[in-house]
């Protein structure tokens, strides 16, 4: 048999409808969401792709703490340009569906994205496996900062820019993300795994299933008897333990699961 386009779009049609039965038939839903969910959004992914983060950026000069130690500037003048981009970021679709879902059934949302576009949509996030850009706090004496930064462009492309200064110790201010060789923060992680062992329908959009230890949440709750649905344009490093992958992009396809 030929596999002529459209056999695909009938295949795409076929798999949308087995992902609204799914969803039909599920009575504890949890979202697991990755970078791919904001992408339609216009906020970058961190691989895959020319625009993506660590294609342009290295994640060891950026995205640890001994980055940070060795030049805190370089560090914070990139997650100033990171900040200034989510906030002028909208929604989309897609995060809209998944808070109208939530208003039909129950239905959890874990990311491990650190912007706040679920919120933004009306979902209640019970989990930032790997924090927020904005939840800012003092690297050397963890107070919480919530002053307002100074205006930055969103336009303008990243710059060295020495961080603020701690109200507290006069330390200096961090982004509020989980960088590499850090622990999830402790809470966000043991809810996160209560809620995936508890589900019956994991759905899993836009990630790539290589940082641990998130991405083992998806077989954790395989293995108590979860189906596994996968969003993704992509095949991942999940998609051979799914039960369902359905190749398309988070803004039109989470929409179709909500229902008629
Ligand atoms: C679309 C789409 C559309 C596109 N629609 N889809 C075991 C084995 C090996 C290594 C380790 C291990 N355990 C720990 C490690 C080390 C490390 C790790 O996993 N490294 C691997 C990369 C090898 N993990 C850690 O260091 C973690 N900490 C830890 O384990 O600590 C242990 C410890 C315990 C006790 C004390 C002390 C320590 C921490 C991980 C922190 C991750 N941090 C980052 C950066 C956050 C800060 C920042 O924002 O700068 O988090 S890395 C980055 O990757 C970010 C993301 O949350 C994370 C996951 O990325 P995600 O979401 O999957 O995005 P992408 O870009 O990878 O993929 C996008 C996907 O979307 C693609 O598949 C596209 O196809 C798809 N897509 N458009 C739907 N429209
Ligand atoms: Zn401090």
């Amino acid at each position: 048999m030929s596999f002529s386009r459209s056999n695909l779009s009938d295949d795409l049609a076929a798999i949308a409808a087995a992902a609204r039965d799914a969803m039909l038939r599920a009575r504890h839903v949890v979202v697991l969401s990755g970078a791919g969910m904001s992408a339609q959004s216009g906020i970058a992914t961190f691989r895959g792709g020319d625009d993506s983060l660590w294609s342009r950026f290295d994640p060891q000069q950026l995205a640890t703490e001994q980055a940070w130690r060795r030049d805190a500037a370089l560090v914070w003048g990139w997650y100033r340009w990171r900040i200034a981009r989510v906030a002028a970021a909208q929604p989309h679709a897609g995060h809209h569906a998944l808070a109208a879902l939530a208003t039909h059934m129950p239905l959890q949302v874990v990311t491990q994205n650190v912007d706040d576009l679920h919120e933004r949509a009306g979902s209640e996030v019970l989990a930032h496996l790997h924090g927020r850009l904005d939840a800012l706090r003092c690297f050397d004496c963890g107070r919480a900062h919530a002053d307002p930064l100074p205006h930055y462009d969103p336009a303008d492309p990243p710059q060295r820019l020495a961080p603020p200064a701690c109200a507290q110790c006069g330390g200096q201010v961090r982004p509020g993300v989980v960088w590499f060789g850090e622990a999830l923060p402790e809470t966000a992680w043991q809810v996160a795994v209560q809620a995936v062992v508890a589900a019956d329908l994991v759905l899993v959009v836009g990630t790539s299933g290589l940082v641990q230890p998130a991405a083992g949440l998806p077989a954790l709750a395989r293995r108590n008897g979860a189906t596994l649905l996968e969003i993704n344009p992509e095949r991942s490093a999940l998609t051979a333990g799914v039960d369902l992958y359905w190749p398309t992009t988070a803004a039109p396809a989470l929409p179709q699961l909500l229902p008629a």
